[in-house]
């Protein structure tokens, strides 16, 4: 049978299992746009193209799955490049469908032609360094195989963005839906198998080892490996700590948790590590430059290392290893605990966490080291808030970062995702908004004033779709971290940080939606008596004074 090859386009989505597509129409894309009209995945209009990408990849991460956004040529496409750019650095599967000048007028420039021809704008060199695959589909004949390989870069273990850009007329031609036939969908066919070989020698690692020490990263929740892990920790007596990207890897509210590494957390860990570990498990964790302490060499001077990633690349990146496995890490992760069930290995000493942070708090409020004065005190107060408001768990988008790894415990029901990526302001509220298509918890975006203002018209996306939406805002009038910088590294002499803000009840109002205003811990009292912050849209502006600074050095 002869189908059009929007629609093969729109086929191939669903056999992907896209169940939304986030974009913007524009007449070269039309084709697709029509053949979306009878699918049975969503299309949500946006208000920018680069939302529409940090969207897919905010449903990919939250749904598991491929995220997907639509665009026109030209201008379409381009406004797409930091949201793919983001799904690039953070792995995620993001198919970007992006329309093209039909091919007769290439290189005669033609309006929004992008296909590199004629001085035109040159789409495949633009996308080529932030895609694991991008084609500009020139014809038919080899189209079933482009779809393929489509189809393996989002759906390896290793994903990441594909962008296909597809010419007008190619998109009306004809072709047979048999092409179909050609993509593998289903990849999971072999179970990996670890061998018994390194889960011995990890066990013999840690039966020699008097005080190990486990670094969760965010390859532990892609493999859904948590309840291995829980379930190691607590046999063993193991405390856990986990990168940025992992919190709630293991619940960050049980006794053996000890917070999250790196530069800008409560520090505990870091000590933790550099005091008493004497083996470091570092699982699908990057110890990249935050996590690391900026490569710190004390943090892992004179311990045993194990290090598994499914990623080669990973392995030995910035520390030698006594244990380096490549391995997925559910995989690895349901071998050994099953291998310490069965050897019956004993547990290593009690570990009192709690005391050990007690007495890590104190150490670092004698040294004045305490990231955070009392002008935070209302900001902590509301994490602390937020942990009793749902105990059942959220899913939290972050674009602050800095307040979450120092206030809250990430249960092992809740959902962080940390702006990491390229770590572009605006990027929070979108990526909720991509959550929304695929999951029923209550949704937060975290998001300074500066990066509100790149994002703001999307709320308005979720106001026209009824997606339920929690906006906390954190209102200190300026780019509080440049600010920062520039207090600690340049004599105060600030330049292009501060601003005005629009009034933010004012705009919630035109918007549709509900606002709160917390300037202290008394604001909190009711909060949750006026806002439904299951099923509303609701903004909620913090007061953070601009002169309050966090303390601690991103030495830039
Ligand atoms: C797209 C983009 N432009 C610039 C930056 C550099 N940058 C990092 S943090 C920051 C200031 C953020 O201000 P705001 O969102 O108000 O958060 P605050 O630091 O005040 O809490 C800037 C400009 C960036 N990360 N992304
Ligand atoms: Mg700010």
């Amino acid at each position: 049978m002869k189908i059009q090859v929007s629609q093969v386009l729109v086929r191939f989505l669903e056999g992907l299992g896209v169940r939304c597509i986030f974009g913007i129409p524009g007449s070269h894309i039309l084709p697709v746009y029509d053949g979306l009209y009878d699918s049975p995945i969503k299309s949500v209009l946006v208000k920018h193209e680069q939302a529409a990408a940090f969207m897919a990849g905010g449903h990919a991460r939250v749904s598991g799955g491929v995220g997907a956004c639509i665009t026109t040529a030209g201008p379409g496409a381009t406004n797409l490049v930091t949201g793919i750019a983001s799904a690039y650095t953070d792995n995620l599967p993001v198919i970007a469908i992006t329309g093209e000048a039909p091919t007769h007028i290439f290189g005669k420039g033609g309006l929004q032609e992008s296909s590199g021809e004629g001085g035109s704008v040159d789409q495949v060199a633009l996308f080529a360094g932030i895609t694991r695959y991008h084609k500009l589909i020139e014809r038919t004949d080899y189209l079933g195989s482009v779809l393929n390989q489509a189809a393996t870069h989002l759906l390896s273990v290793t994903p990441g963005p594909v962008v296909l850009s597809i010419p007008y007329n190619v998109q009306k031609e004809l072709v047979d839906a048999s092409i179909l036939e050609q993509i593998a969908f289903a990849r999971t066919g072999c179970e990996p198998v670890v061998p018994d070989e390194y889960i011995d020698r990890s066990l013999a690692l840690i039966r020699e080892s008097e005080r190990p020490l486990i670094i969760a990263g965010y390859g532990c929740i892609r493999a859904g490996a948590q309840a291995a892990l829980a379930s190691i920790s607590e046999r063993l007596n193991i405390p856990v700590t986990s990168s940025m990207k992992a919190k709630g890897a293991v619940d960050e509210r049980s006794a053996l948790a000890l917070g999250s590494l790196g530069v800008t957390s409560g520090g505990y860990a870091m000590r933790y590590l550099e005091q008493e570990a004497d083996l470091a498990i570092v699982l699908g964790a990057g110890f990249n430059e935050r996590t690391s302490y900026v490569w710190d060499k004390k943090l892992l001077a004179g311990k045993k290392l194990i290090q598994v990633d499914n990623n080669a690349q990973q392995l030995q990146k910035v520390f030698r290893a006594d244990l380096a496995l490549q391995a997925d890490l559910g995989a690895y992760l349901g071998a050994l605990d099953a291998a310490i069930r069965q050897q019956d290995i004993p547990a290593r000493a009690p570990v009192d966490v709690a005391g050990f942070i007690t007495a890590a708090q104190q150490e670092i409020d004698d040294a004045g080291e305490r990231i955070f004065n009392r002008q935070f005190d209302h900001v902590r107060a509301f994490y602390r808030w937020l942990e009793q408001q749902f105990p059942e768990g959220l899913v939290m988008f972050d674009d602050n970062i800095v307040f979450a790894q120092n206030f809250y415990r990430v249960s092992g029901r809740d959902r962080f995702c940390p702006n990491t990526g390229i770590s572009s302001l605006g990027h929070a509220i979108p990526a909720a908004i991509g959550a929304a298509c695929a999951t029923g918890k209550p949704l937060f975006a975290m998001i300074g004033d500066g990066g509100f203002h790149m994002c703001a018209m999307e709320i308005m996306t979720a106001v026209n779709y009824e997606f339920a939406l929690n906006v906390v805002l954190f209102n200190n009038d300026t780019m509080g971290l440049i600010r920062k910088n520039q207090h600690q590294h340049y004599n105060d002499r600030f330049i292009d940080c501060d601003f005005t803000n629009p009034d933010f009840a004012t705009f919630a109002q035109s918007f549709g939606i509900n606002h709160a205003r917390i300037e202290n811990e008394r604001d909190l009292a009711d909060l949750a008596g006026r806002m439904d912050l299951h099923n509303g849209i609701n903004l909620i502006e913090i007061i953070i004074d601009q002169d309050a600074y966090p303390n601690y050095s991103s030495r830039r």
